[in-house]
C-alpha cells in the first residue's frame, strides 16, 4: 500500500507500533464503553440484587477506583514505551542524519555527503531502504509539524528548537507527508514526498545531486539558463556551479529530477514549471514567489527547457 498517505497502513516499526496503539485504545475504550453501558443497564432495569451489588461499596472501590487506576497506568507506561522507541536516541550513530526545515510553505531538505558537505533539495526527502534515518527538524519562520503517517508520528517543527525523528522504510516506495500544523495562507498546500530506494540506488542519487548543476545542454537551455540569471530568479534560487545562490527559495540545482514541486503539490511536468513561475500565485495562493510576466511565450519556454535540464 505504498502511496497512501494513511497512519493505518504502516511501512515502518515506527507507525507499526502507532497502529498498534490506536488499535489498542480503540478495542479499549469499546471494552469500557460495553461495561459502562451494561452497568447503566442493570442498574435502571436488573433485578434488585444486581442493583444493590452495583451500589455496594466494593463494587465503588474496584469499578470506579481500582480498575481506572489501573487501567490508565498500564496505558500511560505503554505509551510513553512507544514514544521512546519512536525517539532517535544520539547512540544510533550508523544513523543517517537529514535536515530538515520547515518554511511558509515548504521544506527545505540537507543531506550529508561523505565529507560532510551539506547538499541542499527540497519537498523530497531520498532514504535508502531498511537504514535507520534521522530527521532533524527545524523551522524558519512558525510552528509547522512533520508527518508522514505511513513511516512514523508527527514531530513538531518550532521556531529555535531542534527535534530529531526516527524513521525507517521497509519496502522501496513514495510515501507521502503533510504538513500538520496549521501555519498559515497555504499550510494546506504544504506537502512533502519520501521515497524510499534500495541503498546502491540511493547512494548513486545522493552522489548524482551533490555534484554541481549538469550544464545547459543546448541553445534552448543556454538561453534559458541567461534569462533565468538576467531575471533576478537567483536572488532567491540556488543553482550549484551558476552564480544563482539565493537561499529564499528551494535550492534548484536538480530542479527536473523532482517527482513534484510546489511542496508536493504539483506534478514536475514543463506545463507545471511554466504555470507556477507566470501564475504560481494563483496555483498557490500566498506562497513566497512573485509571479513572473516578463517573458515571452518563446523565453518561457526556454526557462522551463532549462530547468528541466538539471538533473
Ligand atoms: C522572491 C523570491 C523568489 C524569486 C525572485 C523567485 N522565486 Fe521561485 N520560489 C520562491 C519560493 C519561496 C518558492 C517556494 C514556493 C512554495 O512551494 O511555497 C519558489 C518555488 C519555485 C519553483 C518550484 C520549486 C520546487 O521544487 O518546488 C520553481 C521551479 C521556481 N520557484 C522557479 C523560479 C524562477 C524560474 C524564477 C525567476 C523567473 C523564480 N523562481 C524567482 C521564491 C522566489
Ligand atoms: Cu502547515
Amino acid at each position: 500500500m505504498t502511496g497512501l498517505q494513511s497512519m493505518f497502513a504502516p511501512m515502518g516499526p515506527e507507525a507499526a507500533l502507532i497502529a498498534d496503539l490506536a488499535a489498542v485504545l480503540f478495542v479499549g475504550a469499546a471494552v469500557v464503553l460495553t461495561i459502562v453501558v451494561a452497568a447503566l443497564w442493570f442498574a435502571m432495569l436488573g433485578s434488585s440484587a444486581a442493583r444493590r451489588g452495583l451500589a455496594a461499596e466494593r463494587a465503588v472501590i474496584v469499578g470506579g477506583i481500582v480498575f481506572p487506576i489501573v487501567a490508565l497506568a498500564a496505558l500511560l507506561a505503554y505509551g510513553l514505551w512507544v514514544m521512546r522507541a519512536s525517539v532517535a536516541s544520539p547512540a544510533a550513530s550508523n544513523a543517517m542524519r537529514i535536515e530538515v526545515t520547515g518554511e511558509q510553505w515548504w521544506w527545505r531538505v540537507a543531506y550529508r555527503d561523505g565529507d560532510g558537505r551539506r547538499i541542499e533539495s527540497a519537498n523530497e526527502i531520498r532514504i535508502p531502504v531498511g537504514r535507520d534515518v534521522v530527521l532533524t527538524l527545524r523551522s524558519a519562520d512558525v510552528i509547522h509539524s512533520f508527518w508522514v503517517p505511513s513511516l512514523a508520528g508527527k514531530v513538531d517543527m518550532i521556531p529555535g528548537r531542534v527535534n530529531t525523528l526516527k524513521i525507517v522504510a521497509k519496502q522501496p516506495g513514495v510515501y507521502r507527508g503533510q504538513c500538520a500544523e496549521y501555519c498559515g495562507g497555504a499550510h494546506a498546500l504544504m506537502a512533502l514526498e519520501v521515497v524510499a530506494l534500495p541503498e546502491a540506488e540511493f547512494a548513486s542519487w545522493l552522489a548524482a545531486e551533490g555534484a554541481q548543476a549538469t550544464d545547459a545542454a543546448g541553445e534552448t537551455e543556454r538561453q534559458g539558463r541567461e534569462l533565468f540569471l538576467a531575471a533576478g530568479c537567483g536572488a532567491c534560487h540556488a543553482i550549484r556551479g551558476t552564480r544563482a545562490d539565493g537561499r529564499i527559495g528551494p535550492d534548484l540545482t536538480r530542479v527536473g529530477a523532482r517527482r513534484q514541486i510546489a511542496a508536493a503539490t504539483l506534478p514536475a511536468t514543463r506545463e507545471n514549471l511554466a504555470r507556477f513561475i507566470v501564475d504560481g500565485q494563483h496555483l498557490k495562493p500566498g506562497n513566497g514567489m512573485p509571479p513572473f510576466r516578463v517573458f515571452s511565450a518563446e523565453e518561457l519556454s526556454a526557462v522551463v527547457a532549462y530547468l528541466a535540464s538539471l538533473k
